[in-house]
């Protein structure tokens, strides 16, 4: 009998407290107790720290319970009690990142742990994490996330282990949380260390009895408010001063924790530090702790530049995650000064040393603008200073590292192309098939064994399945299932709205963004119910189109298209002549524990951004992973998706990268929207009083945008007027070929046997060889 039973059953004969949050700390309680021994001990070989900003975890319960291997006890213990085992679902979602970059770092700590590698994360212990999302005549409201309304019983607060930040205007304390990384099969624990800003000095009484209560209570919110809330912003980088105070705060005390621990084995034989830490950089968030861990050797421990700047390189690498400009960080001096003065001059220092380096390259006078840290309008381009102070710079895709070696970042890659390697994303197969589909995962063990937990290339061994009717069969009963499953949830959280379990669901879930165009999609739904409306599409078979996206708030383009997706749900939905054929869902709140939900009920995967703009993506491998065919474009991680399971098996279309770029300068969207009746029926409706944006203007701005342009973009800056007609078209071949129920089944079986390779078990093993030498 495991502890964790033994303490649960305990617990279960002794209290009478069998309410949902008593039980939620006994259940992990009794787990924390369990991991524990293992927690504990100590390392003794080269460690990785895993640098982020951002930690999208989602539910930690179950994942947990799954790989200590108790997930079957808690099952059958609460059944004897009559209890329900997924009373958790209402419980803890911790959602400390924004998405892809911060999920990607959630599913790198579960596989490393799963695989004795070990790393540790570094991040930040926001009090709310990202915005509770809900729909008011379907626009979107957002609420505040107090992640830890429910307690955190998996988080370990180590008071003795704080540590002073300092910045220009005020010090505060940085004190840790540690919540254990717990790898399947529990062999291995590591730890995720989330620091939370605290004021230096207790409450300041003296000021308050002089009523100066202001002083008192100024330090105190001054001091907590630096680890207050995560930035809503994906992808577009705004120059505020509580961001940069964020990052400088969690790198500063990361590196004096790591330092700490290194002294006290070493001493102050600094060279041994890259032997001992290799620091990866999730993005440039975490940046500016390549002149603060200058600042430290220099500043503090005495080494010269000289001995200083090795170090610091190897022991520094860089993950880029985008590509889009807008995203690329760059702080102004004067902002940076007057937050982090101290830590300038070290940029300074880089930046004299680059100089020096690019001259020895014979890269001198104005060829050097390029690569200057500071720029001549006074900004500092964290990028240029994570390419030249690591040793190594890698992209999250293959297309995508392309672009990084041959466009975006070409100067950098020829003067230092040993630098550049690529690490394709990947998922945990723990999280995203184990727990979030079991029916599917009890399918594949049947088959193959449960090898593929901990070794997902196994999942090849299902392709000759594909020419099983009985497994086909089965696999279609799954599906549906699944579908009903999220039914049951959809009828709960979106006012008892009613999903068509015999149609086709189709997903776009990620966060909304004008280059991953949702709006595309939007439009050719529109385009299918005027034509089903017409008479035409006479053997169109039913679907349902789901989205889930959270726009960030002050991002009105993006909320714009929530509410015409909204309005579209609206018509279609509310239209007697659409019943059990067409539906449009965009459920609230999308979040990880909803695309626990979403993904083992889609039969079609929506990943239609333009081509060279989506990174990766990762939600395409979720799905992928959980037996949906791809409708997408040559982007990101999608083209290794259909080169693995076969382009037969998906629904590829579209401009590619070439394309793009050679139509680039005599693109004319509005010759398209004038020559192209169907084109121009689905984007008039932004305009003719087919739907109202209640009075915000934002239908227009959107059609503007497309047809005009602004000051800042050209006219459809995203081509979706270019991709629009083989969008459609390959949709509705998806949807022809669906009423082949056992050759599409087949498409998808050949999609889960050939997702093996887009596990992060993988990835983080590439990282640990190729990067960080463990
Ligand atoms: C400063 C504002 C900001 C915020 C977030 C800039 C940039 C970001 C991230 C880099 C955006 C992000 O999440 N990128 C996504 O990273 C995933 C993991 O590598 C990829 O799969 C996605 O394609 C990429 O968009």
């Amino acid at each position: 009998m495991s502890l964790f039973q033994n303490e649960l059953t305990e617990y279960l004969q002794k209290t009478d407290s069998k309410d949902m949050l008593s039980l939620y700390h006994a259940v992990s309680e009794a787990a924390m107790k369990q991991a524990k021994p293992t927690w504990n001990k100590p390392r003794t070989r080269k460690t990785a720290c895993y640098f982020s900003a951002e930690f999208l975890i989602g539910r930690m319960i179950y994942a947990n319970l799954l790989n200590l291997g108790v997930l079957p006890e808690l099952q059958q213990l609460f059944l004897q009690s009559g209890l329900d085992p997924n009373m958790f679902e209402g419980v803890e979602d911790a959602a400390l990142g924004n998405g892809g970059l911060g999920r990607l770092a959630a599913c790198f700590l579960d596989s490393a742990a799963t695989q004795e590698i070990p790393l540790d994360g570094y991040g930040i212990r926001y009090k709310y994490g990202l915005f509770k999302q809900y729909f008011k005549e379907g626009f979107q409201q957002e609420t505040a996330d107090d992640w830890t309304q429910f307690g955190d019983p998996w988080s370990v607060r180590k008071e003795k282990e704080k540590v002073r930040v300092d910045f220009a205007d005020q010090s505060v304390w940085a004190v840790p949380y540690d919540m254990p990384v717990i790898g399947y099969g529990g062999k291995c624990v590591n730890t995720l260390r989330l620091w939370q800003a605290e004021a230096m000095h207790a409450f300041d009484l003296t000021s308050f009895n002089d009523m100066r209560c202001n002083d008192a209570f100024g330090a105190q919110i001054a001091a907590e408010s630096i680890s207050s809330v995560l930035y809503p912003n994906d992808e577009t980088q705004e120059g505020k001063r509580l961001r940069l105070k964020q990052q400088y705060f969690f790198v500063s005390a990361s590196l004096q924790s790591i330092l700490r621990q290194f002294k006290a084995v070493h001493g102050n034989n600094f060279s041994k530090l890259p032997q001992q830490y290799a620091i990866q950089l999730n993005d440039t968030h975490p940046a500016v702790a390549i002149p603060e861990l200058l600042r430290i050797l220099m500043g503090k421990e005495n080494l010269t530049l000289d001995e200083a700047f090795p170090i610091v390189q190897d022991t520094f690498a860089y993950t880029n995650h985008t590509i889009m400009a807008e995203a690329l960080e760059k702080w102004d001096v004067s902002l940076f000064c007057s937050v982090i003065p101290e830590v300038y001059a070290y940029v300074v220092m880089l930046q004299n040393k680059l100089k020096l380096d690019l001259h020895g390259k014979g890269i001198t006078g104005g060829a050097q603008a390029c690569y200057h840290l500071i720029d001549e309008n006074h900004r500092i381009h964290m990028a240029r200073m994570a390419i030249y102070a690591t040793h190594s710079t890698n992209g999250v895709a293959a297309l995508h590292t392309e672009i990084l070696k041959h466009d975006a970042l070409k100067e950098w890659y020829a003067v230092y192309p040993e630098r550049f390697s690529n690490k394709t994303n990947g998922i945990t197969q723990r999280r995203w098939l184990g727990l979030c589909n079991p029916e599917y995962a009890g399918f594949i063990s049947e088959r193959i064994g449960n090898g593929w937990l901990t070794d997902l290339s196994q999942l090849k061994k299902l392709e000759p399945y594909v020419n099983d009717a009985h497994s086909l069969r089965q696999f279609v009963e799954i599906k549906r299932r699944n579908k009903e499953r999220l039914a049951g949830h959809v009828h709960l959280y979106e006012y008892g709205m009613q999903l068509n379990i015999d149609s086709i669901f189709d997903v776009q879930i990620k966060r909304l963004h004008e280059y991953k165009r949702q709006l595309m999609n939007a439009f050719s739904i529109l385009d299918i119910y005027f034509q089903l409306k017409d008479g035409k599409l006479p053997n169109f078979y039913p679907m349902t189109f789901l989205f889930g996206a959270k726009a960030a708030p002050g991002y009105y383009q993006a909320k714009g298209i929530i509410k015409y997706i909204n309005e579209i749900a609206k018509l279609v939905n509310n239209d007697p002549d659409m019943k059990d054929r067409l539906a449009v869902v965009f459920v609230q709140n999308y979040n990880v524990s909803y695309a626990e939900k979403l993904i083992p009920a889609a039969d079609i995967s929506e990943q239609i951004s333009t081509a060279g703009t989506e990174a990766s993506g990762t939600g395409n491998m979720k799905l992928m992973l959980n037996g949906a065919v791809t409708l997408g474009t040559y982007d990101g991680a999608n083209i290794e998706i259909v080169q693995q399971a076969g382009e037969e098996n998906n629904y590829i279309f579209g401009a590619r990268v070439e394309d793009i770029r050679g139509a680039a300068d005599n693109y004319n969207p509005k010759a398209i929207y004038h020559a192209n009746a169907h084109i121009k029926r689905v984007l008039d409706s932004l305009i003719d009083g087919t739907f109202s944006d209640g009075g915000t203007n934002w239908f227009r701005n959107i059609f503007n945008s497309i047809l005009e342009g602004t000051s800042w973009h050209r006219p459809d800056q995203y081509y979706l007027l270019l991709d629009f007609e083989s969008y459609v078209e390959a949709k509705l071949l998806a949807n022809r070929d669906y009423q082949d129920s056992m050759s599409f089944a087949k498409k998808c079986l050949q999609n889960t046997a050939n997702a093996g390779t887009f596990s992060s078990d993988r990835t983080i093993r590439q990282y640990a060889e190729d990067i960080w030498q463990l």
